[in-house]
């Protein structure tokens, strides 16, 4: 039997504003509220509205803190009015940011409905579901919450009515302050689903083909440029004993990452003269910036999105490279959109990624500088090494003299933190410095300035 669908959400962190958002919003009537997260907070409590659910659940931090209390009341009551009114339940566990706040409203809200109060373990029976949860006892908690797990407290399970976990925490963190949980003492309980709330990227869709569903619903939308991707709830339909989940996109405002190579786009037009005919460099960005927004348009996946904002990195090589470098630097970046259809995509970050066409190899052969600094990003294309950490310093004091000055700023790869991650993108960018040091200094060489 089909049953009402019910709806989760990750962080939504009421009261806080969106950063990184470029100048260029404003010449579209766009402000920072327009797309904050109290604009897909309204967005979430309309389609949780017109899809009759039986509840809204969050994950924790739904307000941002005990400061943001007061701006996140009025959009909160209103949304808990309106929806129990419609005969919509509205159930939370608290997260460390509002580990004060969620209480409160709990108790000055009617139909507010707080799980796990306190760090005690609670099951709540709803047609569709029971729903077990925790909510954060006190802003800081440094042992699994999941050992105090008793499932001897559970109400006796019934068939094919499924058990969801709902939690707040940090994953497979051995040291962490905000609730350390391991996979394996989630899987060991008898639940159906773990939905989680506090990281922001979304992991729990991913999950879904498991026999037990288990990862972050991820934020309601995007704080800053950093929250790559669609962002929005979860939306569960129940058929039976059939879970039926999906990711539904709310937040007015998306981040994406867009690769645009010049390499790519001289070759797939081979017929073209390229020195007389081929794009500008600020006509091939806006055309790209066009494409990405028609077909997110055209796929119909964010009717609520508003603003698409970019992280635009321009890659390629040749022998006009600093031309094009050139045309690039005169960009004004943060000013820059185009429109599709009332949406607005614009740039956050511009990285340009171009050099000279040179032949590595042949380079590295010789005893010079430039031989020696091929060597070098040869050397740093296999992997990390101590050359790095040189090139480095290296390109620091080149950017001292006025010729150099925009180079990428290097730091140093020492400061960076351990992970993988981090050592990846700092490898990848200091890769780019020497490429462009090499670039320049093999221009130099030739007197071609
Ligand atoms: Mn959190």
């Amino acid at each position: 039997m089909r049953k009402r669908p019910l709806w989760f959400v990750g962080d939504v962190h009421l009261g806080r504003t969106t950063a990184s958002l470029p100048r260029a919003l404003a010449d579209h009537d766009l402000d920072v509220m327009d797309l904050s997260p109290i604009a897909a907070w309204k967005n979430l409590v309309e389609a949780v509205l017109a899809s009759d659910a039986e509840a809204v659940v969050f994950a924790g931090d739904v307000v941002d803190s005990d400061n943001a209390r007061f701006e996140a009341y009025g959009p909160l009551s209103s949304a808990v009015q309106r929806l129990t009114k419609a005969g919509i339940r509205v159930l939370a566990v608290a997260g460390n940011h509002d580990v004060e706040a969620l209480p409160r409203l709990a108790r000055e809200l009617d139909g507010f409905e707080l799980i796990g109060a306190d760090g005690v373990w609670e099951e709540r029976e709803l047609d569709a579901c029971s729903i077990v949860g925790w909510s954060f006892p006190r802003a800081r908690v440094r042992s699994n919450p999941v050992d105090e797990f008793d499932p001897s407290l559970l109400a006796p399970a019934r068939e094919s009515k499924p058990r969801l976990g709902l939690l707040h925490c940090d994953l497979d963190a051995t040291v962490s302050d905000h609730a350390p949980v391991s996979s394996a003492s989630l899987l060991a309980q008898p639940v159906d689903a773990w939905l989680l709330g506090h990281v922001h990227a979304p992991s729990f869709i991913a999950s879904t083909s498991r026999r037990v569903p288990l990862g972050y619903l991820g934020s309601l939308s995007p704080l800053h440029r950093g929250e790559i991707g669609a962002r929005g709830a979860v939306r569960l339909d129940l058929d039976g004993s059939r879970l039926a989940w999906r990711h539904v996109e709310l937040a007015p405002v998306r981040f994406e990452s867009l690769v645009i190579d010049l390499d790519l786009l001289c070759t797939s037009e081979p017929t073209r003269d390229r020195d007389a005919h081929a794009p500008d460099v600020t006509t091939t960005i806006t055309r790209a910036m066009r494409d990405r927004l028609a077909a997110i348009t055209a796929s119909g996946e964010a009717p609520e999105l508003r603003a698409l904002v970019l992280r635009v990195s321009v890659q390629g090589h040749g022998d006009e490279f600093a031309d094009v470098r050139a045309a690039l630097e005169a960009l004004d970046a943060e000013g820059a959109s185009v429109v599709h259809e009332n949406r607005v995509a614009c740039i956050c970050e511009l990285t340009r990624n171009v050099r000279a066409a040179y032949d590595l190899d042949a380079l590295a052969r010789g005893t010079d500088a430039v031989a020696m600094l091929a060597r070098e990003v040869r050397a740093l294309e296999s992997g990390m090494t101590e050359a790095a950490v040189e090139l480095a310093e290296y390109s620091d004091r080149l950017r001292l003299d006025s010729r150099f000055r925009s180079l990428p700023r290097s730091g140093t790869a020492r400061s960076a933190s351990s992970t993988i991650d981090s050592e990846e993108s700092e490898r990848v960018r200091l890769l780019r410095v020497g490429h462009e040091l090499l670039s320049y200094m093999i221009r130099e060489r030739r007197g071609t300035t």
